[in-house]
């Protein structure tokens, strides 16, 4: 396999001008004809014109229209090569012939429940036809689609459509046009049977857009939440962005079969069934809210992505970290932004702290891949979104928009890089970003330590800052990064102390203008050590750290306890109060795992107790920040933290806290659950949707001490549901603790549920994240459960991927877990790869396990590079987890 470098990206000697495809959708094949008009780079010029092409059987090529003669061009397994094309504007026309029916990959055309449909980026669409697969060709597309009618009486493409009709032999046409010049990757074709519900919508301009969700005939009324969550980006991109929707049509389609979310092909966007349909019967709030966001983030693409999009494929973070980051402001604006800020966080954490700290850490933006489907990561994702939010917080709001607003000026209808974004932010507020520009290009969570003190003498309060950016792969030795940290100073009362003068290193700086009183500022942490001194500080104050989570960085205090106490009690930064809660959190757990690998009695630190009761019953907090204020860190943010991970010492002590929680709070849990049921039709909204996550997460408490009185307040509770976030709660809860009762719940929701696949997914989920004792022998039978099909990716990512996201049982200490695995990902490699390499990624932080661990779990990965005809896919991870 090869490995592609960013630096020696090169910019075509062709471009393309228009494309007009046709495709003759069979059963049993497809033909598709394109008509290229091309042009060179520099014109006279000829030079080898290198088209991709992956599984294509070539039926023609003509330029100009003559047949090409065999010695003028050549073709392998991966490409279609013009020797030498004219130097001059011509008209490249080619068919290829392509199986649509046997393509498991779902990648390139293939079907799904018997209709047509496409996933093109990033490299889909060379299985299509033969063409420059590259984003920086940006080329203006018609597609008219034949087909027959009765089988597929839904033709859909990007853009307009301007012509339809019958032809002979029951087959009918569409023509679709789209007036936007783009990539190959945002190419989308659909065809089959489906029905929409249609609605409309206004633009800031007073243009209306229909807009159409389409899906099976039985699921257009679980669809409703999907349009309203359309309806509702489509608003908020003009209000906050001012970015108007650009044409009359915006079609969404819902799929079952898809390797990932969903996708923001121009005008036409493709969705996993998952993030399209709800029901409050069948979905939970976590639905909801999964789908609101995800219906925005393909939205806002339509800006960041399609009308700028990325010049080639190292530049993903250019559309997707400031896609995430749009979504995250988005969602934050329809609900809580403290609680969505806490979540965000909390994935970071435990997802993406891992990935850089392990062997497939990469920058934001990589220096390299073998296959780029892997590097849709949570790096790329997660961390370039807090690398956009950097920028929101050294500029404000509105030097923000003026940097948005610029980039739009300067790049619409371009292919451009992370530079032209950074420019643009520069520029068009003067700024100096010093060596920002590090945040894409060095790997690895940067180790921020302070140290603090306070001089009554002076009435000065110094912050000293240390920073280390530890080594990752191909980065032995890293240099100092930009860190912006939000501030504030809590006095002895709780209260915000305005902040006058800050001193960096001696250098005066004025936080406060005279009207305004400034209680959190932003220091501009640059060096490897940095002092910054607060002055007018009138007694030792608390403070109060990298608000907001300002940067992606891992913070280390001297905060004592008490301090800890105060800010959970007082801070008025949302964020920073749960996160003291979360420090507090994460040193008792890590001194009680050293306790328990000591074999000391594990004991519960009365304070904390304390603590968690308190925040219980504050009725001035939001009741969503208390559900998230009392759960612990997860297994993962803590394993993640220690020398060598130690699964089954995690997992107990976290089992312990949890219960003991729930015994000496109990009262106060079944007050939380029986105040905050409700007897009203379930309507999706914040205050709705935080009184059922207190509640639930009250029951879950309640159910883990296996009590048959409290299990039967479980059952009762979910027989008592209206709605699946309450029901799915409930049986969470009853099914932490092994046994009769579980086994007939689990058969009993099974039961209810059998006729709609994301409900039976949730059923896998649940059992295959169970930490009950030998939990693989359960999931390995599942995999034989009629409901169960390796073809799907939801119900790969459902039953197999929960498995390996359950600490205890997937680490099983005879190896079993990984065994199981290891078989699946070879099996699964053989039918889809881009799935079977997500699921080999459970593997790759093998070394951070015990030595058996580690023998057990690479002789797995070893088996897997050693397989038969392995995808390129899997040996990129499998190598690199080796390496
Ligand atoms: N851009 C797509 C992801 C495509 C993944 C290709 N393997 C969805 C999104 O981020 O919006
Ligand atoms: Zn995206």
């Amino acid at each position: 396999p090869k490995e592609i470098f960013l630096k020696d990206y090169k910019m075509p000697d062709y471009y393309f001008e228009t494309v007009d495809l046709k495709f003759e959708l069979g059963e049993d094949k497809t033909i598709v004809s394109s008509k290229i008009a091309v042009h060179p780079r520099v014109e006279g010029v000829s030079s080898p014109l290198v088209l991709n092409g992956h599984d294509l059987k070539l039926v023609s090529v003509k330029v100009d229209g003559n047949e090409l003669k065999k010695e003028d061009y050549h073709v392998s397994s991966r490409h279609l090569t013009l020797s030498s094309p004219p130097s001059s504007t011509f008209t490249l026309e080619i068919v290829t012939e392509i199986y649509p029916q046997s393509n498991t990959s779902l990648e390139g055309l293939y079907k799904s429940s018997g209709n047509f449909c496409t996933q093109c980026e990033a490299e889909g669409f060379r299985k299509i036809t033969f063409y420059q697969d590259r984003p920086d060709i940006m080329a203006k597309y018609t597609c008219r689609i034949e087909a027959d009618k009765s089988l597929y009486p839904v033709l859909l493409s990007n853009g307009n459509l301007i012509e339809e009709g019958d032809l002979q032999g029951g087959k009918h046409y569409a023509l679709w046009e789209d007036p936007f010049k783009k990539p190959s990757y945002l190419f989308a074709l659909v065809a089959g049977q489906l029905e929409s519900r249609d609605d409309t919508f206004v633009t800031c301009s007073g243009r209306t857009v229909v807009l159409r969700i389409w899906t099976p005939s039985q699921d257009v009324p679980k669809t409703a939440h999907a349009m309203y969550s359309l309806k509702a980006a489509m608003k908020w991109d003009e209000e906050v962005f001012g970015l108007e929707y650009d044409l009359d049509l915006f079609n969404i389609v819902a799929v079952p079969d898809f390797n990932m979310g969903a996708m923001e092909n121009k005008s036409l966007n493709i969705f996993n069934s998952k993030l399209v349909l709800a029901s409050p019967e069948t979905a939970t709030d976590m639905d909801y809210a999964a789908i609101l966001g995800v219906i925005g983030h393909e939205y806002f693409h339509n800006w960041t992505g399609n009308r700028v999009t990325c010049r080639d494929w190292f530049q993903l973070s250019l559309k997707e970290g400031l896609t995430v980051f749009r979504d995250q402001e988005f969602s934050s604006d329809m609900g809580s932004r403290t609680v969505k800020r806490i979540s965000d966080v909390s994935k970071l954490r435990s997802y993406q702290f891992p990935q850089d700290a392990g062997p497939m850490a990469h920058p934001v933006r990589p220096h390299s891949y073998i296959k780029m489907d892997n590097f849709y990561t949570v790096t790329v994702y997660e961390k370039g979104a807090e690398v956009v939010r950097m920028y929101k917080t050294l500029l404000g709001s509105s030097g923000f928009r003026k940097g948005m607003d610029l980039y739009f000026k300067r790049h619409d209808g371009q292919a451009v890089t992370c530079e032209d974004f950074f420019a643009a932010m520069r520029d068009a507020n003067g700024a100096d970003f010093a060596n920002f520009l590090l945040w894409y290009s060095q790997a690895g969570t940067p180790r921020l330590k302070v140290t603090t003190s306070y001089n009554p003498e002076t009435r000065t309060y110094s912050l000293k800052f240390s920073q280390e950016v530890p080594p990752t792969p191909g980065q032995p030795v890293k240099e100092p990064m930009f860190i912006p940290v939000a501030v504030g100073l809590l006095d002895s009362s709780g209260k915000d102390i305005p902040l006058t003068t800050v001193y960096n290193d001696g250098r005066l700086q004025t936080v406060a203008s005279t009207d305004e009183p400034v209680f959190t500022t932003v220091l501009r942490v640059t060096k490897k050590e940095e002092e910054f001194v607060f002055s007018d500080i009138a007694e030792r104050p608390v403070p109060s750290l990298l608000r907001g989570y300002s940067a992606p960085v891992r913070l280390d205090s001297d905060l004592t306890e008490s301090d800890l106490f105060f800010l959970l009690a007082h801070d008025s930064d949302g964020f920073n109060r749960w996160e003291a809660g979360q420090v507090l959190a994460r040193k008792l757990m890590l001194n009680l795992v050293s306790d328990y690998q000591k074999n000391i009695p594990l004991a519960l630190n009365p304070m904390f107790v304390d603590g968690i009761r308190s925040i219980l019953k504050d009725t001035s907090l939001d009741k969503e920040f208390i559900a998230k204020a009392v759960t612990l860190p997860g297994e993962g943010e803590i394993m993640d933290m220690m020398e060598v991970a130690d699964p089954d010492a995690v997992h107990s002590v976290r089992s312990f806290i949890k219960k003991q929680l729930a015994l000496q709070l109990k009262n106060e849990f079944i007050s939380t659950v029986t105040e905050n049921r409700s007897s009203e039709p379930y309507v999706f909204n914040h205050q709705n949707l935080a009184q059922r996550a207190l509640k639930n997460t009250a029951l879950v408490y309640l159910a883990s001490l296996d009590d048959p009185e409290l299990t039967n307040l479980a059952l009762h509770e979910y027989n008592s549901a209206t709605n699946m976030t309450d029901q799915f709660s409930a049986l969470q809860a009853i099914a932490q603790n092994p046994g009769q009762v579980r086994d007939e719940i689990l058969a009993d929701f099974y039961k209810k549920w059998s006729h709609d696949f994301l409900v039976v997914n949730k059923w896998f989920t649940l059992q295959a994240m169970s930490d009950i004792p030998g939990n693989v022998a359960n999931v390995q039978s599942l995999l034989s459960h009629p409901a169960f099909d390796m073809r799907n990716p939801n119900k790969v990512y459902s039953l197999i991927g929960g498995f390996c996201g359950s600490p205890v049982n997937f680490h099983a200490k005879d190896g079993s877990g990984y065994k199981f695995l290891g078989e699946v990902v070879m099996q699964l490699d053989k039918i889809n790869p881009q799935v079977a390499s997500r699921m080999v990624s459970a593997f790759s932080r093998w070394r951070r396990y015990d030595e058996g661990r580690q023998a057990l779990a690479k002789a797995q990965l070893e088996r897997i590079m050693s397989a038969n005809g392995l995808s390129e896919n899997v040996y990129e991870i499998a190598s690199k987890s080796l390496a």
